[in-house]
């Protein structure tokens, strides 16, 4: 389908600059080049010329690069027209291509072919989406690794181990009258083991791709009338919540995004955790209780001149509503008591505990400020750009969508469902079956076995010119 024509499109972005680049892939480039700059570029040097219009009046001059086929990026004949860059010289450029015989090219379509011809997968076409949209140098070091092909490898290595697994337990099915029943040895059962571990681990990965991309969930929860609300207003820097001193003010979620270090952080507010005076606050204590699951990050507020928390409760208690998400505890109203009185609220949780001997449990970390005054909250600001950026400085992390973690899941899903039939049921047609849907699944990340469909949904969603 690419080879049929050839496509145009202004490849930087709209407005005014010192360069704009035109960008032609497709059959006539050559042909294009020939007619527009009256010769023939030597391939892969940048050349100076005069770019012309029809009847020979220059309409600019500038670099023209040919990339012949197959050496491009999208693996078809391209050439690149460095012009410079007013929006009249570029779409003037365009409308010469045009005339020549291009057609407009659709947003994503140069990453398309570059698909289709073989040259990218997928996940990485996606990396380079990623790379152009990053918000944080966090988020473009993830995207840079995609783009370069990290995620795919970890995915075909999981393919190879899945496939050298497949061959094992179809073996199975064809020489049923094995001595060893195949099924029945470990390798099988470890082989599923070790692959479901290495999904695991790409999920947890590809999860902290997904949050550097779509930026983290925090929510901010505790008891009425501790200062939620003047905490989520001193932290979106404007009056977006509602506050008074009426215990049981905010009833329904309230949320606002800010940026904090270049990654996008959703901030939710949320109804007092309290027994409900009425039936609009115990659905507001619902909600809250939802999101708290939900959070990528709770932030546990307690007025600090009425409350004494048990830090290790605390944690327990909100252990239990959102298992594995990280929790600050903000002490609140600081500005309230002296610095003696709050060496007294730290006391019962001190080291030097009774019993010494007892384990240390790991308790949430603790930032003292005072939401009404401002003091504090840049220790807060930077504990929350910690947890934005921690995800970065590890190697392993690669950009990733929420498709690649439901493909991930997937896979998980049907490796479950294989290690069950193989243990209950030993039937290797049906441990068999699962293998493939875990292939299928894994292949959809890099576009293997990705539908039509999906793929135009996908490419839809770059920009013009990529
Ligand atoms: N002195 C002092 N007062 C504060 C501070 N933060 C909040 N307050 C006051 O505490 C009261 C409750 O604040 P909110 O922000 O509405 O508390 P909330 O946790 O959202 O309360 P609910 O929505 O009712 O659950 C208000 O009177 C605030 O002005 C602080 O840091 N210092
Ligand atoms: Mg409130």
């Amino acid at each position: 389908m690419s080879e049929l024509d050839t496509i145009v499109a202004i490849a930087t972005p709209p407005g005014r600059g010192a360069i704009g680049v035109v960008r032609i892939s497709g059959p006539a480039a050559a042909r294009i080049a020939d007619a527009l700059l009256g010769h023939r570029p030597r391939p892969r040097y940048a050349t100076l010329a005069t770019f012309r219009d029809a009847d020979g009046a220059a309409i600019d001059a500038g670099l023209a690069l040919h990339f012949p086929a197959p050496h491009s990026f999208t693996g078809e004949d391209s050439l690149e027209l460095h012009a410079h860059g007013g929006p009249v010289v570029l779409d003037a450029l365009v409308q010469r291509c045009i005339a020549l015989g291009c057609r407009p090219a659709r947003p994503g379509e140069f990453s398309e072919r570059a698909f289709l011809n073989g040259k990218i997968d997928i996940a990485q076409a996606e990396g380079v989406a990623d790379l152009i949209d990053a918000a944080s140098i966090a988020a473009a070091r993830a995207a840079v690794r995609s783009m370069q092909g990290a995620l795919s490898a970890r995915v075909h290595a999981l393919q190879a181990e899945l496939t050298a697994l497949r061959v094992r337990v179809e073996a199975a099915i064809d020489f049923p009258d094995e001595e060893v029943p195949m099924l029945d040895d470990g390798e099988v059962a470890t082989g599923l083991a070790r692959l479901r571990a290495a999904i695991e681990a790409l999920r947890n990965d590809a999860q902290r791709g997904v949050r550097l991309v779509e930026g983290l969930t925090v929510v901010i929860a505790g008891k009425p009338n501790a200062g939620k609300s003047s905490l989520m207003n001193r932290l979106a820097g404007d009056e977006v919540a509602i506050v008074t001193d009426v215990p049981g003010t905010t009833r329904d979620l309230l949320r606002h995004s800010v940026l904090e270090g270049g990654v996008p952080l959703h901030l939710v507010d949320t109804a007092g955790l309290r027994i409900a005076g009425d039936a609009i606050e115990a659905e507001g204590i619902r909600r809250a209780r939802a999101a708290i699951a939900r959070a990528d990050l709770v932030l546990y507020v307690v007025d600090a001149a009425h409350e004494d928390p048990d830090r290790g409760a605390l944690g327990t208690e909100m252990a239990a509503l959102a298992p594995g998400v990280p929790l600050t505890i903000v002490l609140n109203k600081i500005d309230l008591i002296g610095v003696d009185a709050r060496a007294a609220t730290r006391r019962p949780n001190s080291p030097g505990a009774p019993f010494p001997s007892a384990p240390v449990p790991v308790l949430p970390d603790c930032i003292e400020l005072s939401a009404r005054t401002g003091a504090g909250v840049d220790r807060l600001r930077a504990r929350l750009r910690a947890s934005a950026g921690e995800q970065s400085s590890e190697a392993s992390v690669v950009s990733a969508r929420r498709r690649h973690l439901e493909a991930l899941e997937r896979a998980d899903a049907h490796l479950g469902d294989a290690e069950r039939v193989r243990r209950d049921i030993g039937a290797p047609e049906l441990v068999a079956e699962e293998l493939r849907c875990v292939q299928a699944a894994l292949g959809e990340i890099t576009g293997e076995f990705t539908s039509e469909d999906l793929l135009g949904e996908i490419f839809r969603n770059f920009c013009i010119g990529k």
